[in-house]
C-alpha cells in the first residue's frame, strides 16, 4: 500500500501530481527539500516515494544489518537494458554475488595500473582534439569530449574494443542509443496515468536492441581469439571461474555486464569532470592550485608522460574532483530498502521492503558541511578534514556492498585527465557560462563550454 501521512508521522508530504516531475526530477527534489526540510515525501499520482538528505538518517540506512541497496521504480526501468548486469541485479540474484567475486578483483586499487596506459592513451586522444581545436580558435563542447573520452577508455581499458569517439563529429551511435534508454528510463517515472506511451516503447526497443548489438560485436570481437583471456574484465567475463564453484558468467550474463560497464563506466564519469572543470573555470585560485602540483610534476614538458605513481601524488587535484562530486554527485540519488520492520532514525516507522532514496546533493549540503555548502572549496578534503567529518556526509558512490565498483577505475582517469588538461591549457570561459544541469538518470552541465589556448612558459 502507497505510504500516507498516517504511516509516516511527522514526515511531510509534497503533492508534484499537478506538474509531474519534469526534466529535472532531481532538481526539484531539491528545490522541495529545502522548502520542507531533509526527510519528506513526493506524492506523483498516489505513488509515494521517502526522500531523505539529513545526514543520521542517511547513516542510518548505511546499516547494512537493517537495511539494503533496493531495486526501485527508477532501476526496474534501467533493468529492461541492463537486467541482471551487477548495477540493477536484486540483491539475492545469484549472478549478483557471482559477478562481484569475479570482477572485484580487476577493481582493486592494483588494478589500476593495468588500466593506466590505456587512460593515458585516451586522454591524448583528447588532448590531440582540443589542440585542433584551439589552433582553430574553436572553443570545445567539454561534456561531448569527456563523454567521448570515458566512452573510449571502458571500450578499451575493458573490452579492448576501440569506439574511436574522437574520429567523429556526432556522438557514437551508442552513445545516443544510450542516453535515450536512460532517458526513457526517468521519464518512464512521470506517465501520467491512461495516456499513450506506445511510440515512446517502441523507440526504446529499437534502442536497447541496438545497445545489445554493438555489446554482441564486442564481445565477438574477442572470443575464440587469443586474446579471448586478456586480464581485462571481458577477459575475466570470458574465463574467470568462480572461487567457491568452479562456473563462470552465462552468455547472457555476459552481455548484461559489458552493456552495464559501457553506462557506469562513462556516463557518470564523465560527467564528473565536466563538473570539475566547470568549478576550475570559474575559481582562480583552486585552478592556480591544480596548476602548481601538475608544474610541480611536469614542469614546462610539453609532453609529460604521467606515471601510475605520479597520479597518487595530484592530491589537491583530487580534492577538486572531490568537491565537484559534493555539489554535483553525478549519480545522484540511491534507494535503500528496510530488511525487517523498523524506525527509520528512531522515529519513522518503515515495514519490511519499505525504501528511501537517498537525494546526495541535499546530503553534500547538510550543515556538517559548514554554514556555506553552496561554495566550491576543495579544502573540505584536506586529510585533516575528511578526518574530522562524519563518514556517511559523502556518498557519490552509494553505500555498503552495493557501492560504486569503479571508484578507483573513474577517480584515477579523471585526476589524471584534469591536471593534463589544467598543465597544458589556460581555460577561457569565453561565454561566461552559467550552469544549468541537465539530468538523464545522471547529471550534465548542459552546454558548457571553454575556449582553449595553450599556456606559454610565462603563463
Ligand atoms: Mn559507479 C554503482 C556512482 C563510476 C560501475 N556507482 C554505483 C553507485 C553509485 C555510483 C552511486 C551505487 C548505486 C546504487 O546504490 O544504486 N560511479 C558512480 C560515480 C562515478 C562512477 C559518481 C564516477 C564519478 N561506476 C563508475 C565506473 C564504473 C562503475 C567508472 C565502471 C568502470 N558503479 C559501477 C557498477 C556499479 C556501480 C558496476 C554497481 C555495483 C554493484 O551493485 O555491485
Amino acid at each position: 500500500p502507497p505510504l500516507t501521512d498516517d504511516t509516516l508521522p511527522g514526515v511531510p508530504v509534497a503533492d508534484i501530481s499537478a506538474t509531474g516531475p519534469g526534466g529535472a526530477p532531481v532538481q526539484q527534489a531539491m528545490d522541495l527539500m529545502r522548502e520542507h526540510g531533509p526527510v519528506f515525501v513526493r506524492r506523483l499520482h498516489g505513488r509515494d516515494t521517502l526522500f531523505v538528505g539529513d545526514l543520521d538518517l542517511v547513516a542510518d540506512l548505511a546499516d547494512e544489518q537493517r537495511f539494503a541497496k533496493h531495486i526501485g521504480p527508477g532501476l526496474e526501468n534501467v533493468r529492461e537494458f541492463a537486467a541482471d548486469g551487477l548495477f540493477t541485479a536484486y540483491n539475492d540474484e545469484p549472478n549478483w554475488a557471482k559477478a562481484h567475486d569475479i570482477l572485484m578483483p580487476a577493481f582493486a586499487l592494483g588494478s589500476m595500473r593495468t588500466y593506466h596506459p590505456v587512460m593515458l592513451k585516451v586522454a591524448r586522444r583528447l588532448i590531440a582534439s582540443w589542440d585542433r581545436d584551439a589552433r582553430a580558435g574553436q572553443p570545445v563542447n567539454v561534456p561531448d569530449d569527456m563523454t567521448r573520452m570515458t566512452l573510449d577508455t571502458i571500450g578499451l581499458a575493458g573490452f579492448g574494443y576501440d569506439f574511436g569517439s574522437f574520429e567523429r563529429a556526432e556522438p557514437h551511435p551508442f552513445v545516443e542509443s544510450m542516453v535515450r534508454c536512460l532517458e526513457w528510463s526517468m521519464t518512464r517515472l512521470a506517465r501520467v496515468p491512461g495516456r499513450d506511451y506506445s511510440e515512446q516503447d517502441a523507440a526504446f526497443r529499437d534502442d536497447s536492441a541496438y545497445l545489445a548489438r554493438v555489446v554482441d560485436d564486442v564481445i565477438a570481437a574477442r572470443t575464440g581469439t587469443d586474446q579471448s583471456a586478456a586480464d581485462d574484465l571481458l577477459g575475466l567475463m570470458l574465463t574467470a571461474e568462480h572461487p567457491a564453484d568452479g562456473t563462470t558468467l552465462d552468455t547472457a550474463n555476459i552481455r548484461n555486464q559489458v552493456i552495464t560497464f559501457l553506462i557506469a563506466g562513462h556516463e557518470t564519469t564523465s560527467g564528473a569532470m565536466s563538473f570539475a572543470l566547470y568549478y576550475l573555470a570559474k575559481h582562480p585560485t583552486a585552478l592556480q592550485l591544480v596548476r602548481r602540483e601538475a608544474d610541480a610534476l611536469w614542469g614546462d614538458q610539453a609532453d609529460p608522460e604521467p606515471t601510475y605513481d605520479e597520479v597518487g601524488r595530484l592530491t589537491y587535484t583530487r580534492q577538486v574532483l572531490n568537491e565537484a562530486l559534493r555539489l554535483w554527485p553525478t549519480a545522484a540519488v540511491f534507494s535503500r530498502q528496510a530488511r525487517e520492520d523498523t524506525l527509520l532514525g528512531g522515529r519513522i516507522p518503515l515495514r519490511a521492503g519499505q525504501s528511501a532514496l537517498v537525494l546526495t546533493p541535499m546530503l553534500h549540503r547538510q550543515p556538517v558541511w559548514g554554514d556555506n555548502p553552496e561554495l566550491f572549496d576543495p579544502s573540505r578534503f584536506t586529510p585533516e578534514a575528511e578526518a574530522e567529518r562524519p563518514v556517511h556526509a559523502f556518498k557519490p558512490f552509494g553505500t555498503g556492498e552495493r557501492a560504486c565498483i569503479g571508484r578507483q577505475f573513474a577517480l584515477h582517469e579523471a585526476t589524471m585527465l584534469l591536471a593534463m588538461l589544467v598543465h597544458r591549457y589556460r581555460l577561457n570561459d569565453h561565454a561566461d557560462y552559467r550552469l544549468t544541469v541537465k539530468e538523464t538518470l545522471t547529471l550534465k552541465p548542459e552546454g558548457f563550454t571553454l575556449a582553449l589556448t595553450p599556456r606559454t612558459a610565462a603563463d
